[in-house]
């Protein structure tokens, strides 16, 4: 029972590593669009209004605003507002020019026509130096630092579900380790992942490892929560989904990644991502084996680094695998603010939020989350070890 529990834990605790899916369920996804998904508020299957705790919304509503830090545009850049083609059509994926096209999710199709205002965005993600300021001034308890919600837990297993064992709620968060079975065909992520005790952003690796040093690097294991709190003092908020991949693009067309089309550009890497064998073999070409600091690569055409690579971002939608396909039907939605319901087909009772972007363990032969394009999703109480934020205004 325990390690069925365990993998309970982790399918709800942590998010799809880009890496969970593999070539050939890729093919599957691309295959399944090929009957237009129903639209979710058109009696596809519907489901609860998502899962969201009352308790951590109602502590964040007492954070205290810092003033000046509201009117504080450092480390910001001003993106003007336009339109431009979000997500990608099947055709994209599934052209002979297209190499990459089995890194396509249906999640993503099809390309339609959105608008967002001006605002300013965070340039990096958001730095342990920078957090750490925040809890200083706060006293914030990060979700990770926290024992596991019994509550949240029940309300996103299967009715008449035992509850967990006491062991497993005790504050914990998700690290990433190479398997130690290198022989496997196929892996899934609760090969990777491992539920470290004590792991939060203080202590990234579990206890006894430390971010002293680290000041310039992301704080990770950080929930979609933690990021609002943090958001909520600083005075900003969180991006829409659609401002993320505006924002990713760079004010540049159609393009794979935020640099461009290829993988390298002036023959170098252009961000921290996993090259070689994932999850088995790192070949660190980059020079990053795990996180990197912020900025280690060239920034996108509006000033902005990291939008690919290094840590994943949350956004503030919830996630909904039809949600493109139900918004296609109208020619222009302007500052779209995602769905109002949750869904993933692959874990349904869960309730998660958008994440973008990628981070040091996505790997090129697999989904690429680095692609501009590229959507995934986590419960909001989740923090692991590649999961970070910025914020906008
Ligand atoms: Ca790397
Ligand atoms: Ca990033």
């Amino acid at each position: 029972m325990y390690i069925q529990y365990v993998s309970i834990f982790l399918i709800l605790l942590f998010l799809y590593s880009c890496n969970s899916s593999t070539p050939s369920s890729a093919k599957k996804n691309i295959e399944a669009t090929q009957k237009i998904p129903l639209c979710y508020s058109k009696g596809a299957p519907q489901k609860n209004l998502p899962f969201i705790n009352e308790q951590i919304l109602g502590e964040i509503a007492q954070i205290e605003v810092n003033e000046s830090k509201k009117k504080d545009t450092t480390g910001m850049v001003w993106i003007e507002g336009g339109s431009f083609e979000m997500g990608r059509n099947m055709e994209d994926s599934t052209s002979k020019s297209n190499t990459l096209g089995s890194q396509s999710r249906s999640d993503e199709f099809p390309k339609h026509t959105t608008k967002v205002s001006g605002f300013w965005m965070d340039k990096t993600e958001v730095t342990n130096a920078e957090f750490s300021e925040f809890v200083a001034a706060t006293g914030w308890k990060t979700v990770a630092e926290r024992p596991i919600n019994l509550e949240e837990i029940m309300a996103q297993l299967p009715k008449g579900a035992e509850p967990p064992p006491a062991e497993m709620l005790l504050p914990a968060s998700l690290v990433f380790h190479i398997p130690e079975n290198k022989q496997k065909t196929n892996y899934s992520f609760n090969d990777w992942w491992r539920v470290e005790k004590g792991a939060n952003w203080r202590h990234p690796y579990g206890e006894g490892s430390t971010i002293e040093g680290k000041e310039n690097y992301p704080a990770v294991h950080i929930a979609w929560y933690d990021a609002l709190a943090y958001c909520k003092w600083a005075g900003k908020r969180l991006p829409t989904e659609a401002e993320w991949e505006y924002a990713s693009r760079g004010n540049q067309k159609g393009n794979r990644y935020p640099w461009g089309n290829e993988l390298l550009k002036d023959s170098q890497l252009q961000a921290n991502y996993w090259q070689g064998d994932f999850p088995v073999k790192n070949t660190i070409e980059d020079g990053f084996e795990r996180l990197a600091p912020v900025a280690s690569f060239p920034a996108n055409d509006y000033g902005l680094y990291d939008m690919a690579g290094n840590v994943w971002e949350w956004c503030r939608d919830w996630y909904h695998a039809d949600y493109y396909a139900c918004k296609a039907e109208n020619d222009l939605i302007e500052n779209p603010q995602g769905p109002d319901l949750s869904f993933d087909p692959s874990i349904p009772n869960s309730s998660q939020k958008v994440i973008r972007g990628g981070s040091f363990l996505c790997n090129d032969s697999y989904c690429s989350g680095y692609r501009v394009t590229a959507r995934m999703k986590s419960s909001p109480d989740t923090g692991l070890e590649h999961t970070g934020f910025r914020g906008v205004r």
